[in-house]
């Protein structure tokens, strides 16, 4: 599979389409997800074109694997649901079986609210 430059997220990257914006620095964005799951659902993504986790731990710089990690941390700092508060899951679909629906990598952040343990 290639990467397509026109998916949603690329898109929102671009500006053409709007996000409700969490935090952006050059490496990566992060909005809340359009159809929340729980209480904070938000998206974190590469500002490089990569199609999933395993596409950006093959071809991405490691400077982008650290700022893209360190992100996360960031983030849920700002929002107040790090381990240092309440918690929060992240999680990342991954192709046909993982239920991946947008072809650019991203990772999910769940928090503000207890998470049941099993994955549906
Ligand atoms: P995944 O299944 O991991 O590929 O999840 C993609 C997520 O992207 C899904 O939870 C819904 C979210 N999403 C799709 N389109 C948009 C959009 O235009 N804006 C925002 N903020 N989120 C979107």
């Amino acid at each position: 599979m290639n990467y397509d430059k026109n998916n949603i997220f690329a898109k929102i990257l671009r500006n053409e389409t709007p996000c409700k914006k969490v935090y952006e620095n050059d490496y990566v964005l992060s909005f809340y997800d359009v159809n929340p799951q729980k209480k904070i659902h938000i998206l974190v993504i590469p500002k490089g074109e990569y199609i999933d986790l395993d596409d950006f731990n093959s071809k991405a710089s490691e400077k982008e694997i650290i700022e893209f990690n360190k992100a996360i941390t960031h983030i849920v700092k700002m929002l107040k649901i790090s381990n240092q508060e309440d918690g929060y899951r992240v999680i990342s679909n991954i192709g046909k079986n993982g239920g991946q629906e947008v072809f650019h990598f991203h990772y999910h952040i769940f928090g503000g609210e207890k998470i049941r343990k099993m994955v549906f």
